[in-house]
C-alpha cells in the first residue's frame, strides 16, 4: 500500500483532551496538560512516524471566548490552522452534550467556505454515562455534519488506536514530510519553557494559571550539563509571593520537577535556575505579547 503523510488540526474548547490526545499518539511529551482551561496557547506540531503513514498534527489552543489579547491571538492561531491542513479533528468531551462554543466552532467549520473535511474524536468516554451515548453522538454529529467519530478516553489510550486507523485512512497518498525520528518542530528551549509552565498550571489555582508566561533567558552547554535562566513572568506581587512561597520552598518543587522532565527530553544534566517578574497586565501588552511569540 502507498505511504499517506499529511497534517490534521486538532480543534475543540478547551480542557477537552486535545493535547492528551497528541501526546498519546505522538508517545511522547509534546504539548503540555492541565485540567485548567487554556493551557496550550500557541499552535504545536506533534509528529507520529510508522512504516505506514506519517501524521503531522497541529495542536492548537482551545477555543473560546477571548477577553484579553492574548486570548484573542490564542482563537486566532486555531483559526488560522484551518485552512493548513489535510484533515480537521474536532475533539470534544462526549461526556457533555454540545454546547453555545460548539455550536459556533461548528458554523466555523462546517461552513461552504471551508473545504477541508472534518472528522469527530469524542473524548473522556469514561465519564460518559450509557444512557447518554445515543443522545450525545447523534448531537455531535448533526453538529459537525459527520457520521465519522470515534469514542476515545485519551488518558488512558482507549480506541486512541483505532481513532489512528480512521484518520489515516483519510490521508492522502503523500511521500514522508518530516525525518522519521523528528517528534515535534519545537525548539527544546520553548518544550523547557512550557515544561516548567505545566508545573506552575499543576501547583496553583484560581487566577494564577492564566496570568504566568515563561521566558528562557539563557541556555548554556557544558559537556553533559546544561545551564538554563528561565523568568516567570505574573501579573501582579501577591502572585510573585505565592510562587516564591514559604522560604522559597514553592518555586523550588517547581524547579525540581521541570527539570526532571527537561532532563529527560535533552539527555544532560540540567542546572535551572527560575526567577519570577512582576509585568502588570502583560497579557494585554502587545509589546510583550510579541516578545513571547504569542501573536
Ligand atoms: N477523565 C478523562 N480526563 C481526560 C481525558 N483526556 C484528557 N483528560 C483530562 O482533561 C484535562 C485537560 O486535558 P488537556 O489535554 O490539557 O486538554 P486540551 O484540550 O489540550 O486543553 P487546552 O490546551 O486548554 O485547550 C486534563 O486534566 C486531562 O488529564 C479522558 O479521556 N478522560
Ligand atoms: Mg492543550
Amino acid at each position: 500500500m502507498a505511504y499517506k503523510a499529511g497534517y490534521i488540526a486538532l480543534v475543540g474548547k478547551p480542557n477537552v483532551g486535545k493535547s492528551t490526545l497528541l501526546n498519546t499518539i505522538v508517545g511522547q511529551k509534546v504539548s503540555i496538560v492541565s485540567d485548567k482551561p487554556q493551557t496550550t496557547r500557541k499552535k504545536v506540531v506533534g509528529i507520529a512516524t510508522t512504516e505506514d503513514y506519517q501524521i503531522a498534527f497541529i495542536d492548537t489552543p482551545g477555543i473560546h471566548e477571548p477577553h484579553t489579547k492574548l486570548a484573542r491571538a490564542m482563537v486566532d492561531q486555531a483559526r488560522a490552522s484551518l485552512d493548513e491542513v489535510d484533515l480537521i479533528l474536532y475533539v470534544a468531551d462526549g461526556s457533555h452534550h454540545p454546547g453555545e462554543i460548539d455550536q459556533q466552532i461548528a458554523k466555523l467549520i462546517v461552513s461552504p467556505h471551508q473545504k477541508t473535511p472534518v472528522l469527530l474524536c469524542l473524548n473522556k468516554m469514561d465519564l460518559l454515562k450509557a444512557e447518554n451515548v445515543e443522545r450525545n453522538v447523534s448531537a455531535y454529529t448533526s453538529m459537525f455534519g459527520t457520521e465519522e467519530y470515534m469514542m476515545t478516553t485519551a488518558t488512558r489510550g482507549h480506541n486512541v488506536d483505532r481513532l489512528v486507523e480512521m484518520l489515516v485512512s483519510h490521508l492522502p497518498e503523500r511521500a514522508p514530510i518530516f525525518e522519521d525520528d523528528e517528534f515535534t518542530n519545537q525548539t527544546s528551549r520553548f518544550m523547557a519553557a512550557e515544561f516548567v509552565r505545566e508545573k506552575i498550571l499543576h501547583a496553583t489555582r484560581q487566577e494564577i494559571p492564566h496570568s504566568v508566561a515563561v521566558t528562557v533567558d539563557t541556555w548554556e552547554e557544558e559537556g553533559n550539563l546544561t545551564r538554563i535562566e528561565a523568568t516567570i513572568l505574573v501579573e501582579k506581587a501577591s502572585q510573585r509571593a505565592i510562587l516564591i512561597g514559604k522560604q522559597g520552598e514553592f518555586i523550588k518543587t517547581i524547579g525540581t520537577k521541570a527539570r526532571t522532565e527537561i532532563e529527560a527530553l535533552i539527555g544532560t544534566r540540567v542546572f535551572l535556575q527560575l526567577h519570577i517578574k512582576v509585568s502588570e497586565g502583560w497579557r494585554q501588552n502587545p509589546r510583550i505579547l510579541h516578545e513571547l511569540n504569542y501573536e
